[in-house]
């Protein structure tokens, strides 16, 4: 990485990190955690309650439990998630009254989160520029009169994060569809909806197919465009096990991720009181951003090789012909394609990818996960396709110890969807809500989070109702939503803490601060719990605990119940009779979807119940009744020597755009967030030094707009052609119109840019 002649310039807040991840390092940032958001009294009881089978799920990630009775306390990311919201920090009336909202804008992502929990209704004052507390009561009167006054219920739009329970997303897609449209943007559509819409395709099922116990048996992973060590840290331990039984680990990432390399798991006495670490890849192939279709194709390129070396030996010809469609198609264009091209928009060598394709060959159980350097380009969906192709190769799906592992996001971002989140919602969710409420929901299809944003900027939608989130820092091109998020008529934010999208007003805005997942539920019958789905289809209980963060609070099905109430007079609905008892709402999700059967009594069973996942049982609920091989279209490719491709990332001190703190301990990053890493061979091909100020561009058409200035750049080891800034911060960069265009996904991991000497310096 670096030449030995020429020492590294020292440069602020830089500075290599050498050890594995993990370890005592890991715990020293919980207490510190601990330390500043909460008091210390009450952090390790309420740290003890995540993730138990009568305690809460950790807001931090999909990730599953086994039984639900993890070893919670040493997960450093969770236990962030966790304080984070537990903090004692409060922002009251009084916080509103001294800060205008111009001036809270001057401030960073970071400061307005960091000022704690939301505790009162709050209404945008235009005279003062104040935000000022407003009774529930005039609230929702004030929500329903607007949504009521819109000429059709088409022009708004009602967005949900991930962290909203089943109950609450219910009855949230109950009110919109009764309201009367399928306007649901969401954060699944900046996320994993080139999972949602792509594996039905090829699968038949827009989900992961493998469960925890396949760990176990697996005789090989291969983990593409993903994080765990930062983001999905409870998978850490799973790979941790997996490693010491000797299974290889091949990773495909452009970065070198320290805990992808080498991994010291605080739960295991030995490795910490040793000093010891376990290694996580067997092998790591940097790929460029952007290149992972390309490398699929060398792998599966290579596989058939070797099947017709062998004499039919490796590809399992027998599943193929059962149950699958399209294999000749496949290995006609796998054929076709010039291992040349392979090569270059890869950035592997030919070598490398047959590597990979040996050891698929030898191994009787695959399991491929992956996460948003799949999803987030304008290739996402054929990505998708491409893993499922892979896996169907040798009958990896529906076989024990095998399968797709898409690792989700937020910690319900897949429940969600399933109890109706979508802005193209299937007959069977329809005919369930008409059978079983007696109205007739609305068919035609509505916005998903790129088409809100362009209805808002063209001037068509003009109320934006959000469930959690903070959609336009979420989004791409600030510039474009931002303005958007101006011209509404009417903003309302269900939220627990003050962030930039609360500050984006058009005619009016209303905050409403809600109940935390670590937070006492009570409702009439007394302590609720909610549920949520994980990456897995488990779907088990969460029971918070801690009083909440104000008396004020309400629940978000209490939240959505009410809006509901005063927006439709004649609503055929009796809301206050489910919210009353969630166990009433959970029989409605079960009589409109039958997938939750005995719904209630399966969630008192430690650790839950799994939703039906034919394709687990090779039942393809594809149009042709088979799974499908499905060909990537031409391979991505940088023509223009003078092109980058960009990644934005998150740190390690990070939720979305929740920014905990500024370091990135393990890419070496302190206090700071204002980087962009580049290799140095880049850096030499530039003539750049490491620690130079820089401007970065996009580089497509109608772009001149997205740029940022001012950003240093850093060596780093990452693949030629490639280079990684931090999301939020390098939004700017992402085109609104740069997404795929099948799944709708902003193109956040792929954006082809100019990197050049800031005007600034
Ligand atoms: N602590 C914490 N936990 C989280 C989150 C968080 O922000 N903080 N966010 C939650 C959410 S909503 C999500 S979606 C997940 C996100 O979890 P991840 O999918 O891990 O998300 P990212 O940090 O965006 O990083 C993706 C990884 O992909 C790599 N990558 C970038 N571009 C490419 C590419 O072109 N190809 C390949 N193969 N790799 C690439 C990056 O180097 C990085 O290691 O985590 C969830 N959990
Ligand atoms: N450049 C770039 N942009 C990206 C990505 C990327 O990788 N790169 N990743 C994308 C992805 S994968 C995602 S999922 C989106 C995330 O987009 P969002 O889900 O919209 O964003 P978050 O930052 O998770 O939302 C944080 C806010 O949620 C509120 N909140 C927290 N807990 C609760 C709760 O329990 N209830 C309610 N009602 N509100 C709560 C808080 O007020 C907080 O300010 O961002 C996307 N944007
Ligand atoms: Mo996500």
């Amino acid at each position: 990485m670096q030449n030995e002649t020429t020492p590294r310039r020292q440069v602020p807040g830089i500075k290599a990190y050498n050890h594995a991840a993990g370890g005592w390092g890991a715990l020293r940032a919980t207490a510190k955690a601990v330390r500043e958001q909460m008091g210390v009294l009450d952090a390790p009881i309420t740290l003890f309650h995540t993730n138990k089978p009568d305690g809460f799920d950790c807001p931090g990630c999909a990730w599953p439990d086994k039984e639900h009775t993890s070893t919670f306390q040493f997960c450093e990311n969770g236990a962030k998630a966790v304080t984070w919201e537990a903090t004692k920090k409060r922002v009251t009336p009084e916080f509103f009254a001294a800060n205008t909202v111009t001036s809270l804008l001057t401030r960073t992502d970071y400061e307005l989160e960091f000022e704690g929990r939301l505790t009162h209704p709050m209404a945008y004052d235009q005279a003062s520029d104040t935000y000022r507390p407003i009774s529930w009561e005039a609230a929702f009167e004030r929500i329903g009169e607007v949504l009521r006054g819109l000429p059709t219920p088409d022009m708004a739009d009602f967005y949900t994060s991930g962290r909203a329970s089943n109950e609450a997303a219910f009855l949230y897609q109950l009110f919109v569809r009764e309201y009367g449209t399928n306007n649901f943007p969401d954060c699944s559509n900046m996320c994993h909806e080139a999972t949602s819409q792509g594996l039905p395709k090829s699968i038949g099922l827009g989900k992961g197919t493998v469960s925890l116990d396949d760990f176990d048996r697996c005789e090989l992973i291969i983990a593409m465009g993903h994080n765990p060590g930062t983001n999905h840290p409870r998978m850490m331990g799973t790979l941790h096990e997996v490693s010491r039984r000797n299974v290889p680990i091949i990773v495909f990432n452009p970065l070198r991720e320290r805990a992808l390399e080498r991994f010291t798991d605080p739960q295991d006495p030995v490795e910490m009181a040793t000093l010891g670490s376990t290694r996580i890849a067997s092998s790591y192939y940097q790929v460029k951003v952007g290149g992972d279709g390309a490398a699929l194709k060398g792998v599966m390129k290579a596989v058939l090789a070797l099947d017709d070396a062998s004499g039919g030996q490796v590809i399992d010809h027998d599943f193929i012909a059962t149950h699958t469609n399209g294999f000749e198609a496949l290995a006609a264009d796998l054929r076709a394609t010039a291992w040349a091209e392979i090569e270059a928009a890869s950035g592997l060598s030919r070598a490398d990818l047959e590597a990979v394709g040996a050891a698929y060959a030898k191994s009787n159980a695959t399991i491929v996960t992956y996460g948003m350097g799949i999803t987030q380009s304008t290739k996402g969906t054929s990505n998708v396709q491409q893993i499922a192709n892979l896996l169907m190769l040798r009958g990896n799906i529906g076989k024990a110890g095998a399968g797709i592992c898409p690792l989700r996001g937020h910690s319900n971002v897949q429940g969600d969807r399933t109890v109706g989140i979508s802005e193209k919602p299937n007959a069977a969710l329809l005919e369930g809500i008409e059978r079983v409420f007696g109205f007739k929901p609305p068919h035609h299809h509505g916005h998903d989070a790129v088409a809100t944003m362009q209805a808002m900027k063209a001037g068509f939608s003009k109320v934006l109702i959000s469930l959690g989130g903070n959609l336009a820092v979420a989004m791409p091109d600030p510039q474009a939503c931002y303005e958007a998020m101006r011209s509404l008529d009417l903003a309302v934010h269900v939220i627990t803490k003050l962030n930039r999208s609360t500050l984006l007003i058009g005619k009016e805005s209303i905050i409403l601060p809600c109940l935390g997942r670590t937070e006492a539920d009570v409702q009439e019958a007394g302590p609720q719990v909610v549920t949520v789905e994980d990456s897995m289809s488990m779907v088990h209980a969460s029971r918070g605990s801690l009083p909440p963060a104000s008396s004020m609070l309400l629940s978000e099905p209490m939240i959505v119940a009410r809006m509901a109430m005063a927006t439709l007079p004649n609503t055929k609905v009796d809301w206050m009779h489910l919210v009353a008892d969630y166990d009433r709402i959970r029989d409605a999700i079960e009589a409109v979807l039958p997938e939750f059967e005995d719904y209630n009594r399966r969630i008192r069973i430690p650790g839950g119940f799994r939703l039906p996942l034919p394709a687990t049982e090779r039942i393809w609920n594809t149009p042709s009744g088979k799974a499908e091989f499905l060909i990537y279209e031409g391979l991505n490719q940088n023509t223009d020597d003078s092109v980058l491709r960009l990644t934005t990332l998150r740190s390690h001190d990070q939720y979305n755009t929740t920014v905990y703190g500024l370091n990135d301990r393990y890419r070496g990053v302190f206090g700071r967030r204002d980087v962009v890493f580049m290799s140095g061979s880049d850096l030499a091909k530039f003539n750049l030094r490491h620690g130079d100020l820089v401007d970065i561009e996009t580089a497509l058409p109608d772009s001149a707009h997205n740029r940022v200035s001012g950003f240093t750049v850093v060596e780093y080891d990452i693949a030629p052609g490639s280079v990684g800034a931090y999301y939020p911060e390098a939004n700017p960069l992402v085109p609104l119109a740069y997404h795929d265009r099948v799944s709708g996904t902003p193109s956040y991991k792929s954006v082809p840019v100019r990197v050049v000497p800031s005007a600034a310096a």
